[in-house]
């Protein structure tokens, strides 16, 4: 995409789309927040991310200008969505991982997709010391999830913030989620590759199992293995079983089932000769362009939907009408299709209310 031109600096424009129709201008200094960006300024991402965080109209407009400006020096970092439940070892494993990929010469950028920040105002990374060492490196940086919106806001924003870090040079960028259902899908719908991180328990088992999250796995990791090495060899074998009846046969991909003890930092290396073999195999299918299109248009879709839900929540009629309306197909004397079509049709549903100079 050519969507960034240079007119020395000052107000430069950024196209948000191929023709001219739609058009940012940039002030000066956000001009050099991209420059700042690019060159792998870690202040400056952080600052580039707020800026995409905040829910002010004109931060989003200058954080969406920024975005287009940066886009096209996205795509070159291997993406990683790591899920499991809290206490499986998360944070220690990325930071071992991510340590270890610092030797190998990568820098490393660590997000959070945490639905539960939003309820208990946490965060699964506010804890700075579960990454100590990590977060003290100058090649990795981390940061924590929102600690406001929905799901799908916190994870609109963790995709473009994922987005910043891949403009800003970092070669792999670890997306951290916890285990709670729709969040995973989140996580596997903004990823190269996704890593279900497990113990070796059949409690743990059973519930990844149950709400689906292990036919999302493109690698299965028993983490602990130190504590139980029997329980872990014998849960990885179960899972084998277990995701050879639940992933349709790839012929380009079988997920391993690897184990790992992260607070020793075991199993960290041969984990990341997975990661490289189902890239390889990815690129070598050609999957990985067709895989990150896909994701990309099923995220306009999500941006769609969910704009079309706050406008049509928002329009004045929908809002007078809605109460009653409610009542009426709770008691019955209304149909839902009938009580839909009446909100659908109410006159002046307006689509053109954002603004962009
Ligand atoms: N024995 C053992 N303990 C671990 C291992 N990995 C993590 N832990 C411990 O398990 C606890 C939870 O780890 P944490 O990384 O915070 O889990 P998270 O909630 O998934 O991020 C911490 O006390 C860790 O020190 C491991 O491989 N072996
Ligand atoms: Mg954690």
């Amino acid at each position: 995409m050519e969507g960034c031109h240079r007119d020395g600096g000052a107000n430069r424009r950024v196209n948000l789309l191929p023709d001219e129709n739609l058009s940012l201008r940039m002030t000066a200094s956000d001009a050099a927040l991209v420059d700042d960006v690019l060159s792998g300024q870690r202040r400056a991402l952080a600052k580039a991310i707020t800026l995409i965080e905040s829910t002010r109209p004109d931060h989003q407009a200058r954080a969406q200008a920024l975005l287009a400006a940066l886009l096209p020096r996205t795509g070159k970092a291997i993406r990683v969505g790591i899920s499991g439940v809290p206490g499986a070892g998360k944070s220690t494993f990325i930071e071992a991982l991510g340590l270890f990929l610092i030797e190998q010469g990568k820098r490393v950028a660590v997000l959070a997709v945490d639905p539960s920040s939003t309820i208990s105002g946490g965060s699964i990374l506010g804890d700075k010391t579960r990454m100590e060492r990590l977060s003290q490196r100058e090649e990795a940086f981390i940061r924590p999830s929102p600690s406001s919106g929905s799901l799908g806001g916190v994870a609109e924003k963790t995709r473009e913030a994922l987005l910043l870090c891949e403009a800003s040079g970092f070669d792999v960028v670890i997306v951290e989620t916890v285990g709670v259902g729709q969040s995973e899908t989140a996580v596997a719908g903004m990823t190269d590759v996704f890593v279900l991180l497990q113990l070796p328990n059949a409690g743990d088992d059973l519930q990844a199992i149950k709400k689906g999250i292990v036919e999302l796995a493109d690698i299965v990791v028993f983490n602990k293995a130190d504590i139980d090495p029997l329980a872990a060899e014998m849960a990885a074998a179960q899972m084998r079983t277990a995701l050879t009846l639940l992933r349709p046969a790839s012929e380009h991909w079988q997920p391993p089932v690897l184990q790992a003890s992260a607070a020793k930092g075991e199993g960290i290396a041969e984990f990341w000769q997975s990661i490289e073999a189902h890239r390889a195999a990815l690129e070598t299918a050609g999957e990985l362009t067709v895989k990150r299109r896909h994701q990309t248009v099923a995220w306009m879709w999500q941006l769609i939907d969910s704009g079309l839900r706050a406008r049509f929540r928002d329009h004045p009629g929908v809002r007078e009408a809605l109460p009653q309306l409610l009542d009426a197909v709770e008691a019955g004397t209304a149909t839902p299709a009938a009580a839909a079509q009446q909100l659908l049709d109410l006159p002046g549903h307006a689509y053109d209310n954002v603004k962009f100079d």
